[in-house]
């Protein structure tokens, strides 16, 4: 059973990180990516550069910086590694089938030949429910056929993309060490007067 001191918890980081999707499903829509087509590769264009200061080699996604890390952590040093690189970084989180076909062309680009690695979705407690390490509402999935197949149990508790459909996700147990996206807000990280977004 829960506590109710960490339920109260999760649903403040919940309502915490909920704002912004809206927004940034829109804005992914301009990037130049052409979502649903069978061949990524080939209509995957070169992500752009974050304008921010200091991380200008992380990519522009919406509202977001993103970062692929090709050197392989469990799930939760992953997460803190994430935390620890850029300011309210986590493991990336996913909203749309833009943002997720977005994510499967960085990896198609930097690690063509390895393209699993950690999204920042696990599941609470054998409960079934999955949630964002940055705190954001479970709005979207997108599950291997058969997947999630550990649920209700604490075998596989974490969540990643492309191991046997490509673009789709699988649970997976959140000891195995894997290549990760992290992502942060870059509006939360400019400061007044500093270099503007595009
Ligand atoms: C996808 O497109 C790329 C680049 O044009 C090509 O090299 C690759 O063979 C294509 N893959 C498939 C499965 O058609
Ligand atoms: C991840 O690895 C660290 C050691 O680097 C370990 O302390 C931690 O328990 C591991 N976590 C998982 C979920 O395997
Ligand atoms: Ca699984």
């Amino acid at each position: 059973m829960f506590k109710s001191g960490s339920i109260s918890l999760l649903l403040m980081m919940l309502l915490f990180g909920s704002g912004n999707f809206l927004t940034m499903k829109k804005e992914l829509c301009h990037l130049g990516f052409a979502a649903g087509r069978t061949n990524v590769t080939e209509s995957c264009a070169m992500p752009k550069s974050c304008k921010v200061y200091g991380f200008t080699d992380w990519y522009k996604a919406g509202r977001y910086c993103v970062k692929y890390f090709n050197s392989p952590l469990n799930f939760t040093d992953a997460e803190l590694k994430c935390r620890a690189t850029a300011p309210g970084a986590h493991l990336v989180s996913v909203h749309s089938k833009k943002h997720n076909d977005y994510l499967l062309c960085m990896v198609q680009k930097f690690n063509p030949n390895n393209l699993r690695f950690w999204l920042g979705a696990f599941e609470l407690f054998k409960s079934g429910v999955f949630l964002w390490t940055d705190g954001s509402f479970w709005d979207f999935q997108i599950w291997t056929s058969g997947e999630p197949n550990h649920m209700y149990t604490s075998t596989e508790d974490c969540v990643e993309m492309n191991w046997k459909e490509t673009g789709k996700w699988n649970d997976d147990s959140c000891h195995v060490k894997k290549n990760y996206i992290c992502a942060f807000k870059w509006d939360t990280v400019l400061k007044p007067g500093s270099e503007k977004m595009e």
